[in-house]
């Protein structure tokens, strides 16, 4: 049996990781077989005619080995291909009962097992993790009556509100179809002439374009179902309810330069700090929060509840905390785990049910579909990762790959087997979908309360702080700058001054373009009711919520609790360096849950001015600052002048500098901060702290809390300004 690493805490849901290891292999003091258990005596040669001649057909074991090989590949997920996933669990606070039927949420003391999988949409399998992008937020809860899957992103809201427009969504943001040029991002001509086309796309495109979709970590990012979904009581009584996933360690992100620059340094920078979180007992968690909206309340917002371009201001409609999920063991093997699991917004349990959202609507047809491609048959519920913890009996059979060995008839109603399986009422925990009321005619048209594209749009804008709102513009002219046809620019350029005019100015400067663009009015380009073709303009509703805190990254209310834990701070040293500093950062960054990485000119021991040394885990050339959250450079004048002699430190003071990262140096090592931009900040910059009389114990929380700030953007402020 394999060795399980790091599964403390996990309690009941080691349920799940029971159950794949009855399908997990370790080599351990065991023999090389074949794939049918025959004993190899030799894999390193093949069977020849003679020592130098030609291999033998005869060879089963080299044709084994080798056609194995020559299929291992399966087809990449046509979207959200990028991903890195760990297993966990869920645990609701308090009963649900009175709103949801759902078992795992009216139990605290249940342990639900989850695997989720993070992801970005556009890129291949080999992209980076820093790409401007969505992220794939997918829950499966492994409940003790069956999966159920929360398909979700870290954006709560979508670029489209029918599914029909998906395929020529993700053709547009997917590389150009002739040159596959660019890989895993946005900023080219297909995208912006698809969003230019696109109005209903305009408030996605605020959040795609604002630092969430540069996320710092996965383990710092919320979660959305989008859609609104249905609660279902077992009284049958429904309300609708919004998910989402509150960061415990709040929300963090990069900044653009940053996130260009991780790319080439580390491209799976997320993925690995994932992993190495997990494995060093970091635990990522979130908490489970829900909007409910009474049934009766459906029509009284300024929007519509079924459009996936919306979503609800928390203002309007409170996030009632309802649980906690925490990731604490990471997969065994990413193939079998992280490649091969299949979500759907199908897999239900009792008490969750959907709406008439048609962008939902159009994925529950989709995701099975898909698996039938990528995982080749209709069994991929077998494979360990999919298989529910609940028993599965039905009348299904045979397939590619299967492995149940069932037994008996396979027909129903049946006599041969006395019935069974049997179906179950509702009080068994049977599936009984909501008994939704439905009139009107069949047509293809779109409902006038979809209409309004700009509002929450605005809504969003208006809700960032400043240095939100210059990311923003500043991601607008870098994508928009990548566009090649001077008219998707200008139409881009016309569609953001219906989000807001100051906005929509600063792009069309630094594009070149004259304001205000003559444009076309936005269209709808769909079918009304009637049947006849027409253009809709689209509608303006004022927005009851002018501002909302938790649309901000800034203004958070998951950001106000500051500390600096699981942050990542890079310590530049040489041969020389102060021990009292070292001893003192490490104390400090430990007790406040921080790791330190020690960055040296070489590996291995570095000398300090006593007689102890310490290991450095990174060469200064071998990494760079944008893979840390601050710097410290401690005393120590020998240490110091062999850094002055690399001129990769003052490059990684710059970027830190730039990136606005918190800066501290102490004793000689202000030296180094001399020959750097740093030498730019402001008189009030909170976030550079220099000591060159002083120790690193002298200035520990004044460096705790700095770093606890994430960035310092006054001095972007001024650098840009
Ligand atoms: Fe998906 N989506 N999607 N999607 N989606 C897939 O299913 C699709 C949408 C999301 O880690 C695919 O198994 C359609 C919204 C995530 O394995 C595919 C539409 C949201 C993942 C598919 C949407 C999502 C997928 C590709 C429009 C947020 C990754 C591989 C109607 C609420 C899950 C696969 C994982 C994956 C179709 C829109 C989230 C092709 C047709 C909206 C997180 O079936």
């Amino acid at each position: 049996m394999a060795t399980k690493k790091n599964s403390g805490g996990n309690g009941g849901a080691d349920k799940k990781s029971a159950d794949l290891d009855r399908n997990t292999t370790n080599p351990d003091g065991e023999f090389l077989t074949t794939n049918h258990g025959l004993r190899i005596n030799d894999n390193h040669n093949s069977l020849r005619a003679h020592e130098r001649g030609p291999s033998l057909l005869e060879d089963f074991i080299l044709r084994e080995k080798i056609t194995h090989f020559d299929h291992e590949r399966i087809p990449e997920r046509a979207v959200h291909a990028r991903g890195a996933a760990a297993h966990g669990f869920f645990q609701v606070y308090e009963s649900l009962k009175d709103i949801t039927a759902a078992k795992f949420l009216q139990d605290p003391l249940r342990k639900t097992p989850v695997f989720v999988r993070f992801s970005t949409v556009a890129g291949s399998r080999g992209s980076t993790d820093l790409a401007r992008d969505v992220r794939g937020f997918a829950v499966k809860f492994y409940t003790d009556e069956g999966n159920y899957d929360l398909v979700g992103n870290n954006i709560p809201v979508f670029f489209i509100q029918d599914a029909i427009k998906f395929p020529d969504l993700i053709h547009a943001v997917k590389p150009e179809p002739n040159n596959e040029i660019p890989q895993a991002a946005s900023a080219h001509d297909t995208f912006w002439d698809f969003i230019s086309l696109t109005p209903e796309s305009t408030h996605m495109i605020m959040w795609a374009m604002s630092d969430r979709a540069i996320p710092r970590s996965l383990r710092t990012m919320e979660g959305f179902g989008v859609h609104t979904f249905r609660f279902i009581n077992e009284k049958g009584k429904a309300v609708f309810v919004k998910f989402h996933w509150k960061p415990v360690l709040g929300i963090h992100s990069v900044v653009w330069d940053e996130a260009q620059k991780i790319s080439g340094k580390d491209s799976d920078f997320h993925r690995r700090d994932l992993f190495e979180n997990i494995e060093a007992g970091n635990f990522p968690e979130w908490e489970l929060g829900v909007q409910i909206v009474p049934e009766a309340d459906e029509h009284k917002y300024d929007f519509d509840l079924l459009d996936p371009t919306k979503l609800i201001p928390e203002e309007l409609v409170p996030v009632k905390i309802v649980g906690k999920m925490t990731l604490n063991r990471n997969p065994n093997n990413f193939f079998a785990e992280t490649e091969q699991v299949a979500f759907h917004p199908g897999h239900l349990v009792a008490g969750i049910d959907f709406t008439n959202d048609p962008l939902l609507q159009g994925r529950l047809f989709s995701y099975t579909d898909t698996q039938l491609t990528r995982l080749g048959g209709p069994n991929f519920h077998e494979i360990p990762i999919n298989r529910p913890v609940a028993p599965v009996h039905n009348n299904q059979r045979d397939g590619h790959m299967r492995q149940t060995v069932n037994i008996g008839t396979a027909h129903d109603p049946n006599t041969t087997g006395g019935g069974c399986p049997f179906q179950a009422g509702k009080i068994d925990g049977g599936f009984v979908s909501f008994m939704e009321k439905m009139e009107g005619s069949k047509v293809r048209a779109r409902s006038r309360s979809f209409f309004d594209h700009f509002s929450q749009a605005t809504l969003f804008y208006n809700s960032q702080s400043d240095w939100e709102k210059a990311h923003i513009t500043k991601a607008l002219q870098f994508e928009l700058g990548k566009v090649k046809n001077p008219a998707i620019r200008e139409r881009m350029v016309g569609i953001l001054s219906f989000v807001d005019k100051a906005l929509s100015k600063a792009v069309a400067d630094a594009l070149g373009i004259k304001t205000p663009v003559q444009i076309e009015k936005p269209i709808n380009r769909n079918i009304p009711a009637d049947g006849n073709v027409k253009d809709f303009e689209p509608i303006t509703k004022k927005q009851s919520v002018e501002k909302s805190d938790a649309l901000s990254i800034e203004f958070s209310p998951l950001n106000k609790n500051k500390n600096i834990k699981t942050r990542k701070i890079a310590v530049l040293l040489a041969d020389g360096f102060d021990a009292a500093d070292v001893d003192a950062i490490n104390s400090t960054l430990k007790k406040n849950g921080a790791t330190s990485c020690i960055i040296a000119p070489h590996l291995g021991a570095i000398k300090s001015d006593s007689t102890k040394s310490i290991d450095a885990q990174e060469r200064i050339l071998g990494t760079a600052s944008v893979l840390y959250d601050a710097l410290i450079i401690p005393g120590g004048a020998k240490s110091v002048q062999a850094l002055l002699k690399e001129p990769a430190c003052v490059e990684f003071i710059n970027d830190a500098f730039k990136h606005c990262k918190t800066i501290c140096a102490v004793g000689d090592g202000v030296k180094l901060i001399e020959k750097s931009d740093a030498m730019k900040a402001n008189d009030n910059d909170e976030g550079l702290i220099l000591a060159p009389e002083g120790t690193f114990a002298e200035v520990s929380k004044e460096f705790v809390a700095a770093v606890s700030m994430h960035r310092h953007w006054t001095r972007e402020a001024k650098l840009s300004g």
